[in-house]
């Protein structure tokens, strides 16, 4: 791969083979994503559980305002902006790039004038005008796959070759982005673990991840962290997934994944340093 950083609005993040990956802190601003029991309101949550990834070490931190977990219905419009908005404001100098994760081109446009770093669209910039929504920025772009929507993506996913499938995919939008004037340095991909995809389909794109970055030469994203596929190995439930899920990411990393989205930045952020300790770095 020969680009040697990512392009993220304000920041220019180094992604060269043989660095260490960056970590991607997952950060839920979502009713269920926080106890609702005590003194805290969602966003003063939301702003503790940021300043705790960036004492832990995050590179990247990725705001959400909308549950994509399977079967799960979608947020409208309005309370998607009601829970995101503050929390871009509130973290916009919190000195980490920030990245707002959906597929909305008008939460696109509006994370975008308050000062996101990083669009994370799991549809893949496919909604009419969310190419338009960010083609004018500098903001970075993750471009992921997902077969289906998140209501119905788990139900049949179906493939012929998976890997070339997903990949074909990718490139087709990194077509249609760079058809608009998108510059090739704002862009990564991301093969959309557990989106539309069988534990099967998710292990052969985990072991294909080389390939994916060597075919469409542009940085990857792994986001694996606590997914089922993790349970499917491990046989843990949800809240006992971290070892299975730094050894996920582990196995990206060693295929030279760029960027890894886990919900447990200390402990991913040790896991990749001792990694990196203890790697040679390939052409060095
Ligand atoms: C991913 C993601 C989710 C992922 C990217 C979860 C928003 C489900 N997964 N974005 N989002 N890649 N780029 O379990 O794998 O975190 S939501």
């Amino acid at each position: 791969m020969n680009q040697q950083y990512l392009q993220c609005g304000r920041y220019r993040l180094t992604v060269r083979q043989g660095h260490r990956p960056l970590v991607m802190g997952i950060l839920n601003v979502t009713p269920d994503s926080f106890s609702d029991g005590g003194s805290y309101s969602s966003l003063e949550f939301a702003l503790s559980h940021a300043e705790q990834m960036i004492a832990d070490g995050v590179d990247i931190i990725d705001i959400g305002g909308e549950s994509t977990r399977p079967g799960i219905p979608p947020v409208p419009l309005d309370e998607e902006l009601r829970r995101v908005m503050p929390v871009i404001y509130a973290l916009r100098d919190c000195g980490k790039p920030l990245s707002i994760d959906t597929y909305k081109p008008e939460v696109m446009r509006e994370a975008l004038i308050a000062g996101a770093d990083m669009i994370n669209d799991i549809n893949g910039f496919r909604a009419p005008s969310a190419i338009d929504a960010v083609k004018d920025s500098a903001a970075g772009l993750c471009i992921m796959h997902m077969q289906g929507n998140p209501q119905t993506m788990q139900q049949q996913p179906e493939y012929g070759d998976v890997v070339q499938e997903v990949a074909a995919f990718l490139q087709e939008r990194v077509l249609a982005l760079q058809a608009a004037g998108v510059d090739h340095d704002r862009l990564c991909i991301d093969p959309g673990f557990g989106f539309g995809k069988s534990v099967e389909h998710n292990y052969e794109l985990l072991r294909n991840t080389r390939r994916l970055i060597e075919t469409l030469d542009l940085p990857l994203l792994a986001g694996m962290s606590r997914k089922s596929m993790i349970g499917a190995i491990t046989g843990k439930p949800l809240e006992q997934r971290l070892a299975g899920s730094l050894g996920a990411a582990l196995a990206a990393a060693a295929q030279g994944a760029m960027i890894i989205r886990v919900h447990d930045v200390a402990e991913t952020v040790d896991a990749l340093n001792v990694w990196q300790a203890g790697t040679v770095a390939a052409g060095d």
